[in-house]
Parts: C-alpha cells; structure tokens; sequence
C-alpha cells in the first residue's frame, strides 16, 4: 500500500526549498504518480526500448533512479540480454529505498544500486543510459558536460532516454500548459495550496529548459538524432540515439 503525500497539505509560513529526503522518499511512489503525466507509460515504455537498445554485456545506467522504477523495467525486459544495471541517486534516502525494492524482487539481470551524484559516474560499455526527470535538477550550466560524458561512454548505436519537465517559448503557450499540469494535479487528489506550495519549493531547484534547447544541446554533445516520443502539456520524453557509425562532437 503507497503512503500518500500530504508533504505541502498544511499552510507554511515560509516554503522551503524542495529536498529529495526522507519525507519525500517516502511518498514517493504516489508523489510520481498523481504529479506526471503519463509516468506509468513513461516507464513501460523505458523497458520497451530496453528490449530494442540494450546489447549482451553491456551495462544500463539509470541516472537519477529514485526508488529504481526505470532499472527494474529494464531488468523485467531484457531477461534474454545478460546485462549490468546501475541505478545512481545523489539522495541516501532514495538509495535505501531502491536498495531494498531492488533486492524484493527475484530478476534476470542485476541491479547495482550506488549513491552518487550522477556527474561524478563514470559511464562506460552503456548501451542505453536513462536520466528520466533527473537533468532538470543538475545545475544547467553542468548539463552539456554530463551528456557529453554520456555520450563517451556510450556504445555506437545506444540510447540515452531523457524524460524532462520543459518549459514552452511563449508566455501565453506556456501559461496554458502549466494550467493544464496544474489541473491534472487537482484531478488527482491534489490542493490549491498543495499544488501552490510545491511550486515554490521548486522554483529554484527545478530549472526547465525547453524543447529546442535540449535538443541542440544533445546535438552538441555528439548525438545524431533526438526523437521525441512522448509529450504531455509540459513534459516530454525524448531518445538520443548515438550513431551506430560513431560520431564525433569534437
Ligand atoms: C523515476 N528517475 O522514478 N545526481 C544523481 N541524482 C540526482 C541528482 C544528481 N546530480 N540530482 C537529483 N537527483 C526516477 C524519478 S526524480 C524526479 C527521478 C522527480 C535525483 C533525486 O535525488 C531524485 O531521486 C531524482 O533525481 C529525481 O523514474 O521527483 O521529479
């Protein structure tokens, strides 16, 4: 049974910045679920492309895993793929967590749980690396060098799986997506001041970016090809594929 969140239920006097600690590892799962659109979909589809993208030895990074919902998608998907699965979090609430869901379940492939920010992982022999709803919280200015380190140690031919909350270029579209979020949210449980107060929490932690700045900013960092595959008022998935030919951003 999901413990709900009730986080931002009571009035504040001050909103404090979000953290991803215990409270919030806590309720995490119905957090997710009744504030992201289409998170279910998301994740089923992760392993989709697991299926398609992952290669025999090669290993899986899962940036960002929270409670390892993507890696154990992964790993339920690729049962014929002997593979290594890494799910990386910089919060130790969270890998605690995903630790004890991960070791819960009998899986064909191993899922190696680590705490660490995800710029300090080195990534190497990846067929497929996931930040999903991960790189909104990495400082922007870090953003281009992690995927380029993504990109190095990424396989010819692998994906990154990039699932980020975008902002949209006019104030009018944009007003209306988060709109539209904001409702999704109140269909789903959530409060006026719920939904008010976690905005503020996030306003400093969560920088969104949009659509054309990701997708030059994958370019630049040597991917040939950004398919956007999901997109749901203010929040998108998109695959990077790395050319199977190799392609150099230097
Ligand atoms: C899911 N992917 O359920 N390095 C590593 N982890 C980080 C960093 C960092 N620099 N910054 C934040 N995090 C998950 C959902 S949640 C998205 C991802 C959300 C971690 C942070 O601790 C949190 O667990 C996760 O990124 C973001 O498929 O809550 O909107």
């Amino acid at each position: 049974m999901q413990k709900q969140d009730t986080i931002f239920a009571n009035p504040m006097d001050s909103v404090k910045d979000f953290k991803f600690d215990e409270a919030v590892a806590d309720v995490f799962p119905d957090m997710i679920q009744r504030s992201v659109p289409g998170y279910q979909t998301i994740i089923h589809t992760i392993g989709e492309l697991a299926a398609r993208y992952v290669r025999s030895a090669s290993h899986v990074y899962d940036l960002g895993c929270s409670l390892g919902a993507a890696s154990l998608s992964v790993a339920r998907s690729t049962a014929d793929t002997p593979c290594d699965i890494f799910a990386i979090d910089s919060s130790p609430a969270m890998t605690e967590r995903c630790e004890r869901m991960v070791r819960s379940f009998s899986l064909p492939n191993p899922v190696n749980v680590q705490c660490q920010l995800a710029q300090d992982t080195k990534i190497n022999n990846a067929s497929m690396v996931i930040m999903n709803f991960t790189l909104q919280f990495i400082e922007p200015e870090h953003r281009l060098a992690l995927l380029k380190q993504i990109y190095d140690g990424m396989n010819d031919g692998g994906v990154l799986v990039l699932s980020e909350k975008v902002s949209h270029p006019t104030v009018q579209g944009n007003e209306l997506l988060i709109d539209l979020h904001h409702q999704f949210k109140r269909d789903n449980g959530y409060s006026e001041l719920e939904v008010s107060q976690k905005r503020a929490a996030l306003e400093n932690v969560m920088l969104t970016d949009s659509f054309a700045t990701h997708e030059q900013r994958l370019l630049d960092a040597g991917f040939s090809d950004v398919v956007m595959w999901y997109k749901c008022y203010n929040f998108m998935s998109l695959v990077a594929i790395k050319s199977s030919r190799g392609n150099n951003h230097e």
